[in-house]
């Protein structure tokens, strides 16, 4: 246990991940989120792909909560090739959820997680997505003035959300992307109108980026998101 600006950290280490056993694994990721909760501090928990997210959601049941998603990827896949829990799903499988009002997806492009009848199941199920260029033409404050104001968030972070140029390191991708002040200041404004309860950043690939900028981008993103809850906390 650390202490950062009168911030207590907990680290709880890793959730065990069984290799091909996806649901143990989310179980194992649920009961660790739960532990947090329990505990009174926000789950700050880092992938893994996107379909880590899922059992953090559930983690949540009971908590009405508002999902800000930032990524290059709708991830409103029903189900494919069988798979319902995949790094494709957790928006979906998140709509579907009583505790979760509605998602704003931030920083959607070019070819996705999800096919058209996948779009259209969001925006029937509530969800606003707004694409890098859209948002850009709007500007940050008209962006977040389209997110519910007063309620608690949970911020989704997918790497792939940020462009390639500064975030390589990821398996999917994606060009036309965020850069970091623009998500800085979606995030900052968020901790402003209301209460980010929780967190995950899914999908950095070391591996992928031996210059180790993705990972850097990654701990930056985090530990000024970390320092804004804390300071904007109402
Ligand atoms: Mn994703």
């Amino acid at each position: 246990m650390t202490y950062l600006e009168g911030v207590r950290i907990l680290d709880i280490g890793d959730a065990d991940i069984v290799h091909t056993d996806t649901e143990t694994s989310h179980a194992n990721i649920e009961t660790g989120v739960r532990a947090i909760l329990a505990s009174g501090a926000v789950p700050v928990v880092l992938g893994g792909d996107h379909s880590i997210n899922i059992p953090c959601i559930r983690a949540f049941a009971g908590r009405p909560l508002h999902i800000v998603q930032i990524d290059a990827h709708l991830d409103f896949v029903d189900v494919r090739h069988g798979v319902r829990h995949g790094h494709g799903n957790p928006m979906r499988r998140a709509a579907e959820q009583d505790h979760v009002k509605g998602i704003t997806a931030l920083g959607i492009r070019n070819v996705s997680s999800t096919a058209r009848d996948g779009y259209e199941a969001a925006r029937a199920m509530g969800d606003d997505i707004l694409s890098v260029r859209q948002i850009r033409k709007l500007g940050i404050q008209a962006t977040l003035a389209r997110i519910p104001r007063g309620v608690d968030y949970y911020l989704t972070i997918d790497i792939d959300g940020f462009d390639p140029s500064i975030a390589p390191g990821t398996g999917t991708p994606s060009h036309g992307g965020f850069l970091y002040y623009e998500v800085l200041e979606l995030i900052d404004g968020l901790t402003k109108q209301g209460n980010v309860i929780g967190i995950d950043l899914v999908e950095v690939a070391p591996d992928y980026d031996h210059s180790g900028t993705t990972t850097i981008l990654a701990a930056q993103i985090l530990l000024n998101t970390i320092g804004r809850i804390a300071h904007n906390r109402r």
